[in-house]
């Protein structure tokens, strides 16, 4: 008896000092006194050894001891449980994150709301309009008539299902949902991707994007057409910056003419960008034609309107210092990641 006491005080200091650091710790410890052939179970098969007089008070201090071993087993297990969500997780906290690959605006989506955010602070909304259109918005309310060479199928796609329906060339089919739609005036912009059938290169491509303006009001001049491109540029070229208006024609605008700016490269002085000139047009512009008006139920009589178109990849180009059209489409993440994420 003395030495089954004598056994499981020493037992008792084994389960104490058992470190227990994490589960796998925990796992062992209930493996060493708990388990079938643990510590608890093979002093157990010394009870046939006690005498039978003793055995009761034997069973009592075995029963004890095995509780003990319980207890200690299950806070040993809630212990390292809670380290595990706590602390111990096997993450070193104190390390530097791992960086997020961050997104960042496509170089002709940065030009162009450059452009919109201009035109925003005189006031002019943007609309936007489907890039399939039918022959009248795309054409025929523009006073396109049925056999300009616009509408060639050398310059334009057709889509194959039905003969009416085009891929836009411009973004003026917009202008005229917005114009049919009767709420005047009108002061917007029309951004977006437009196609044409155009072999690619270098300088050309069969899609690009465009940002058209428009503003139709009672006694709207092309004094307010020049004011308000001499506003744009400003902004966005600077206050040196000169404009020049040269006679030109579209078969929705009458007048109608090309606005060149000094060039912003070299200051007039002449480069390849102006060939010279000292002048680089950025857009055509004109007073919107009193057909295109009456095409939208406008009356020409009491409403005029000023529109203008400008594509939006030459600028970026330029302002980039992008060689070649092609890499705003091809999505490459070597180009796009050049045009970091602006913080
Ligand atoms: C260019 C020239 C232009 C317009 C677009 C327009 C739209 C309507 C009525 C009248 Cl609904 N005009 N748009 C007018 C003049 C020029 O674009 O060179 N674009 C890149």
């Amino acid at each position: 008896m003395e030495a089954l006491r004598q056994q499981l005080a020493q037992l008792r200091q084994e389960i104490d000092s058992f470190p227990v650091l994490q589960p796998a710790d925990a796992e062992a410890f209930r493996i060493r006194f708990l388990g079938s052939k643990g510590s608890l179970k093979s002093i157990m098969g010394e009870m046939k050894n006690v005498l039978p007089e003793q055995r009761k008070e034997a069973g009592q201090l075995l029963n004890e001891i095995k509780s003990y071993a319980e207890s200690v087993y299950q806070q040993h297990v809630d212990r390292t449980a809670a380290k595990t969500t706590e602390t111990n997780s096997g993450i070193d906290r104190s390390r530097p994150g791992s960086p997020q690959a961050i997104g960042s605006r496509h170089p002709v989506t940065r030009m162009k709301n450059e452009i919109i955010g201009i035109f925003q602070k005189l006031g002019f909304a943007v609309a936007e309009g489907p890039e399939i259109e039918d022959d009248w918005h795309n054409f025929g309310a523009l006073n396109l008539p049925a056999h300009h060479p616009a509408r060639d199928m050398q310059d334009t796609f057709y889509v194959q299902q039905n003969p009416d329906w085009v891929l836009r060339t411009h973004t003026s089919s917009v202008q005229i949902r917005e114009m049919e739609k009767g709420n005047l005036p009108i002061r917007m912009l029309m951004p977006g991707r437009v196609f044409r059938n155009e072999t690619i290169s270098a300088r050309s491509h069969c899609f690009f994007h465009q940002v058209e303006g428009l503003y139709i009001d009672e006694q709207v001049s092309f004094a307010d057409l020049k004011q308000t491109l001499y506003f744009f540029v400003q902004e966005m070229y600077g206050k040196d910056v000169k404009i020049r208006f040269r006679p030109s024609y579209f078969p929705f605008t009458e007048p109608s003419a090309e606005m060149d700016i000094t060039c912003f490269i070299c200051g007039g002085e002449g480069c390849p960008v102006c060939k010279k000139s000292g002048w680089v047009e950025i857009l055509g512009c004109g007073m919107v034609h009193p057909n295109v008006l009456r095409n939208c139920q406008i009356d020409p009589e009491k409403y005029t309107g000023f529109a203008f178109g400008m594509g939006v990849e030459r600028p970026a180009m330029l302002k980039y210092g992008v060689n070649d059209l092609r890499l705003f489409s091809e999505n490459d993440v070597r180009f796009l990641r050049q045009f970091p994420a602006l913080s």
